[in-house]
């Protein structure tokens, strides 16, 4: 169904014929541009950004490219559209079709999950929220807002499902989404990630190549979800998710390409003295916002996990693509976890893993990614390579929480972690030298800031000099 642009909230669910729901979440629209008022890119009301909109949510064309103030933003309710004949493919409804409403007995499961994926939305708009005042050039400060404007739609895509399908208790998770905050002592985000802080652009590029990632590989197994409602929002949500993962992993490549280029030229590997970051900070960097997002998959054996999945309410990551039974009853899958102070590897039953198996998919995927960091790094010729830590180093959640594991995978006592854990994690002097870079945004079209490099093109088939941002 086209999206319909003459209403108050865009959607292309129908939203008119329903008045009851229709004025629920018109409701909740102010609330909304109060809270991105409050809690989105301070002090962005009047700027114009050079933003795309959903115009439609087939594969091609769903884009449309202007000028938009952010609070004008169209938000809306998109759905990815329906297939008639689609059927669960795993669990115990494998061959029943898709479920167009909640089954009663899942309902707090789906709605816990669907709060606890719309509670990331927010959230991470809110940690970015600042970054726009030291934004390394015009054509970094249009990507950063075009991230927060669909994070606020993924955002408007969970309250939808929260209102059209769980009647009051929906509507009051849909209220509680604005009222908890990024690293609020008393009403904290749900997943700890969520309420790290972003104070910088290293920060932010690692976010979105780490973080964003978890995203890819939570909406994909939603995508996979008996609820079709929810299955057709993560689908489209899965589009817009591509633009942020590109923003970061670019972000980090143009990084990487200046600090190499100013090694190269200045023979020297001390790049601070030149205003750049140096490789071994950005792989400091990089081994926190892995680990952090590691934890964000949740226990390695977990039981909700597995009833998940039996249930039909999240699959795997493309479960459809994958060839086997799609019940996994009689299955294992091989873990690693610490028993007497060694990395082991244990079986436990397939069900149980699939945090674990979608957390493995998600590593290769970053290691596709830090290949072509390193191909950079090998081609100006630097003597360097970034590498992911190992999966147990620094977690906080799961098996290897409160165990001290090392990079390659040693595991550590108290005092070798201490002695060490300046080299592998960012230390408040290398943050502050990294905040010091990040100085007043560079606002004229075409320049950059001294420690990152143009990208390789622009927005849309702009040119890099183009003026993607206008302030009035
Ligand atoms: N922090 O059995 P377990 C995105 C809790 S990112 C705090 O392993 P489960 C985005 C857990 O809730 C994608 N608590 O849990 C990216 C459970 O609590 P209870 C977000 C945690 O349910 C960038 C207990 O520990 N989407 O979209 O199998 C920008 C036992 O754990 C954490 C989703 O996450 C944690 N990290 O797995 C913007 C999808 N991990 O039951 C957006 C929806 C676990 O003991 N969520 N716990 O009270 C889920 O599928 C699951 O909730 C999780 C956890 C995978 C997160």
């Amino acid at each position: 169904m086209a999206i319909d642009y003459s209403q108050l909230i865009p959607n292309n669910v129908d939203l008119g014929s329903d008045r009851r729901l229709q004025r629920a979440l018109e409701n909740w629209q102010p609330r909304f541009l109060d809270w991105w008022k409050d809690m989105g890119p301070d002090g962005t009301a009047a700027f114009e950004v050079y933003l795309r909109t959903a115009i439609s949510v087939d594969a091609n064309g769903w884009a449309n490219f202007g000028y938009v103030k952010m609070p004008d933003y169209r938000w809306g309710i998109f759905l990815a559209g329906q297939d008639p004949d689609r059927q669960i493919a795993y669990g115990d409804s494998k061959g029943k079709p898709a479920w167009q409403d909640v089954p009663g007995e899942l309902r707090s499961t789906l709605r816990r999950l669907i709060v606890t994926q719309g509670d990331t939305e927010p959230a991470s708009v809110e940690q970015q929220r600042l970054l726009g005042k030291t934004a390394p050039s015009l054509y970094d400060l249009r990507n950063l807002f075009q991230i927060n404007v669909e994070e606020g739609r993924h955002l408007w895509a969970m309250v939808y499902l929260l209102h059209a399908y769980f009647g009051r208790d929906g509507r009051e998770e849909a209220e509680a989404l604005l009222e908890r905050h990024s690293g609020d002592p008393d009403k904290p985000r749900i997943l700890g990630a969520f309420n790290e802080r972003t104070p910088d652009w290293l920060s932010f590029f690692m976010f979105t190549f780490f973080t964003d990632r978890d995203g890819k590989y939570q909406l994909a197994s939603l995508a996979e979800s008996g609820f079709d409602p929810l299955a057709r929002s993560c689908r489209f949500m899965l589009t817009e998710e591509a633009h942020h993962m590109f923003v970061g992993e670019t972000g980090i490549s143009r990084i990487i390409q200046r600090t190499c280029e100013l090694m190269k030229e200045h023979k020297t590997d001390d790049v601070r003295a030149l205003g750049a970051i140096d490789l071994p900070t950005m792989q400091k960097y990089l081994n926190f916002h892995f680990s952090v997002s590691l934890d964000l998959f949740g226990q390695e054996a977990s039981t909700n996990a597995a009833n998940y999945y039996t249930m039909g309410v999240k699959g795997r990551f493309l479960e459809t693509r994958i060839d086997d039974d799609h019940l996994l009853t009689g299955s294992s899958y091989e873990i690693e976890t610490i028993e007497d102070g060694r990395i082991v590897k244990k079986a436990v039953p397939a069900l149980q893993a699939l945090n674990e198996r979608l957390r493995q998919d998600y590593i290769e995927d970053c290691a596709r990614g830090v290949l072509r960091w390193n191909k950079i790094i090998e081609k100006a010729g630097v003597n360097f390579e970034m590498k992911l830590p190992h999966r147990g180093f620094d977690r906080r959640i799961g098996a290897f929480t409160g165990s001290r594991v090392s990079p390659d995978g040693t595991v550590l006592s108290e005092v070798e972690w201490k002695a060490n854990e300046a080299k592998w994690l960012p230390t408040d002097e290398d943050r502050a030298y990294v905040t010091s870079l990040m100085g007043p945004a560079v606002v004229q079209p075409g320049k950059f800031a001294h420690w990152i490099a143009p990208p390789a093109r622009g927005i849309n088939g702009q040119p890099a000099d183009f003026e993607y941002v206008r302030f009035n």
